[in-house]
């Protein structure tokens, strides 16, 4: 097995609470119209549950990235080449990370995450799986700055961003973190990215509505969250689930419904919602070929090559400092 060393760059309040998960839920909840950001989802029952989401027949993105990543190994190893240290942005289950692995041979790898158990599970799974690998895990915010392991920082850097995470933040929130990252991974680093593609309206809300309601288990874990963490009271079978594209901002838009009046609690501050009156829980954008260069270009990256050919629509784009 590889060498797998855990470091965490959290900051924890003396009930084991994410100081900043506390502060946005009372930001959140406190403005109008009242929305926290998605990267709250993903407690250890979030992150499981968007692997389940991952495998539903309704949610295309994983699928079509991986046929990507499998469809083009030779070319991702000509463009990227061997021995670079692998820094994964969100690493999750780290699923996809093998085919790129198969493909370029990696140095070291640095998956970054801010679900702490499921990173180390999923470091420890890559380790078994590529022994003599150095695996060097980071809990932390990857939308922060991370100070990345020492071990690596002599090393050829690519970072590895999968998913469509980018369609996650709004332009403003993506350029500067890719202007952070286009620092911390320095001069010669490369950076592998995946991002969703505009389509078809019907089909883009069927992949954050499916049928079988995993989607909106997921949204609604984020009020079980807080009423775990925070000490709330949130009626949690009083709220819905509703994904909907915007058209203006090219996105898909989580909220959770209130489905009636209601009145709850959260650490000892008391909080109001009017029937049909939602949190906004996420964006998840989708861009056109033009718009994610502009993206890059924005964050301080070269687009180099792009492959897209797959349907349902999705791009990986490879991008120098
Ligand atoms: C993690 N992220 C890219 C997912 C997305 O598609 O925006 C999160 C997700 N939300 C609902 N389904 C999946």
């Amino acid at each position: 097995m590889g060498v797998v060393r855990n470091l965490r760059q959290v900051s924890a309040d003396d009930a084991g609470v994410d100081v900043a998960f506390r502060a946005d839920v009372h930001a959140g909840l406190s403005q109008r119209p009242k929305a926290i950001p998605a990267r709250w989802f993903y407690d250890t029952t979030g992150s499981a549950l968007f692997e389940d989401i991952t495998a539903l027949p309704e949610y295309y993105p994983t699928r079509s990235e991986t046929e990507l990543l499998r469809r083009h190994a030779v070319e991702l190893a000509e463009a990227i080449g061997a021995g670079r240290a692998v820094v994964e942005l969100g690493s999750g289950s780290s699923t996809k990370t093998p085919l790129l692995f198969e493909a370029i041979a990696p140095s070291a790898y640095v998956p970054v995450d801010i679900s702490g158990d499921f990173l180390r599970d999923s470091a420890a799974g890559l380790a078994s799986r590529f022994p003599g690998l150095p695996v060097y895990a980071v809990e932390a915010d990857f939308t922060q700055r991370v100070e990345l392991p020492r071990e690596i920082c002599p090393l050829p850097k690519l970072g590895f961003f999968p998913g469509s995470t980018i369609g996650n933040m709004v332009a403003r929130t993506a350029v500067d973190l890719l202007r952070n990252w286009r620092a911390t991974l320095g001069d010669g680093a490369l950076m592998l990215i995946g991002v969703d593609r505009i389509k078809d309206v019907a089909l883009l809300e069927r992949a954050y509505d499916d049928p079988a309601g995993v989607t909106a288990a997921f949204n609604l874990n984020l009020l079980e969250r807080i009423n775990r963490e925070l000490g709330g009271d949130i009626p949690v079978e009083n709220f819905s689930h509703r994904a909907v594209w915007n058209d203006v901002h090219a996105r898909i838009e989580m909220h959770l419904v209130a489905d009636c009046d209601v009145e709850f609690g959260v650490d000892g501050r008391r909080y109001a919602m009017a029937k049909d009156e939602t949190i906004h829980s996420e964006n998840s954008h989708k861009y056109g070929p033009r718009d994610a260069s502009l993206l890059l270009r924005a964050g301080g990256w070269t687009p180099l090559a792009s492959w897209d050919d797959v349907d349902p629509a999705f791009a990986l784009i490879l991008a120098e400092a």
